[in-house]
């Protein structure tokens, strides 16, 4: 038999090694050959090493040819065994928005229809615009390397959606009028934390003093009311944030007592939903806006779900569990 014929004839990748290693292995015959170079008159060595040469490489060259035909026999086969029919008839139900989408959609369109536009930008930040301008110097404990995602360039996974409104103030001149849905990214994972969440921001600037405290509080009590129901009680609560002053925290009467006093209240009879405040005026200087007011509001989607929905442990969200989001669709 020839080369041709002895590689042509492997039916497999494991033949066709099996074959190499006899031809071309240590102990192989085309080794071997080689080997034997030396019992032959020293006038005749260069012809036959030459001679063994081309041999070697033919057959180093039949058997790469070979393995290629192998392998692609060997995909083609895979892909027809793993075939799917996408159109096959499937008994489950069809999907559903996922409860997170479905909830941004609601505020988007809350806020949508008292003519805020809808802000988007990169999840990708630098230091000034996710905390620089936003009156987070140097050194301010929210910096952390144990909350925030540091990029080795320099550059960090933004922790809340206000750069967007940095970014929008710096490109526009007043009067703004925004909310930033979209994903930010802290470390933090438990029952009520994952990495990556979702935050609804808002922010109203305008000339100075045609912006109030009273206007931010008519529109978050109107926006909790058609989130949770009309008669949904709400209370706003002094705070303290580094980007507005004054700040509050904004609570609704407990959905699940009615304000009687439980344990996902705390015996409080209050659930806190978000935080607000009047824009602070080291943000204004940070993007060059003189004589205006404004207010700014946030909030954190993941905390309106697990109440909407009253689910106890958020990171069954991400698992993707079709049974469980069957059981979510609205
Ligand atoms: C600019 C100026 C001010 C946005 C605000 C909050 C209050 C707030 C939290 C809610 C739950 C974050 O997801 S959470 O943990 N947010 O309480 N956010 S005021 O203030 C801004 C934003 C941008 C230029």
């Amino acid at each position: 038999m020839n080369l041709e014929e002895i590689i042509g004839k492997c039916g497999s990748l494991k033949e066709l090694e099996e074959t190499r290693v006899k031809l071309l292995g240590k102990s192989g015959e085309i080794t071997q050959k080689f080997k034997e170079l030396k019992n032959y008159p020293p006038e005749e060595r260069k012809e036959i090493a030459k001679e063994l040469n081309q041999l070697k490489e033919r057959a180093q060259q039949l058997i790469e040819e070979k393995r290629k035909v192998l392998e692609e026999e060997l995909l083609q086969k895979q892909l027809e065994s793993e075939k799917l029919d996408v159109t096959l008839y499937s008994p489950r139900p069809g999907g559903a928005v996922h409860p997170i989408s479905a909830t941004i959609d609601r505020i988007v369109q809350f806020f949508n229809s008292l003519n805020f536009s809808i802000e988007l930008g990169p999840v990708v930040e630098d230091d000034f615009h996710n905390f620089e301008a936003l009156n987070l110097p140097k050194y301010h404990p929210a910096r952390d390397m144990q909350d925030t995602f540091y990029l080795k360039d320099g550059n960090l996974l933004r922790t809340h959606t206000s750069p967007v409104q940095i970014h929008t103030m710096l490109s526009q001149k007043p009067p703004i009028r925004l909310i930033s849905p979209g994903a930010v990214f802290r470390r933090d994972y438990d029952l009520t934390h994952t990495p990556m969440f979702h935050q609804v921001e808002g922010l109203v600037v305008d000339e100075k003093g045609k912006v109030s405290f009273t206007n931010l509080k008519f529109i978050l009590e109107e926006f909790l009311r058609y989130l949770f129901g009309s008669e949904t009680k709400v209370r706003f609560r002094p705070s303290f944030f580094p980007f507005t002053e004054p700040s509050a925290e904004v609570d609704i009467g407990c959905i699940f007592c009615g304000g009687k006093g439980c344990r996902v209240c705390k015996q409080t009879g209050w659930l806190e939903v978000m935080g607000c405040g009047m824009v602070d005026e080291n943000v204004f200087k940070a993007v060059n806006y003189e004589n205006v007011s404004g207010y700014a509001f946030g909030m954190g989607v993941e905390r309106l779900v697990m109440l909407l929905y009253r689910i106890d442990d958020l990171r069954s969200m991400y698992q993707g569990d079709i049974r469980l989001m069957e059981q979510l669709k609205w």
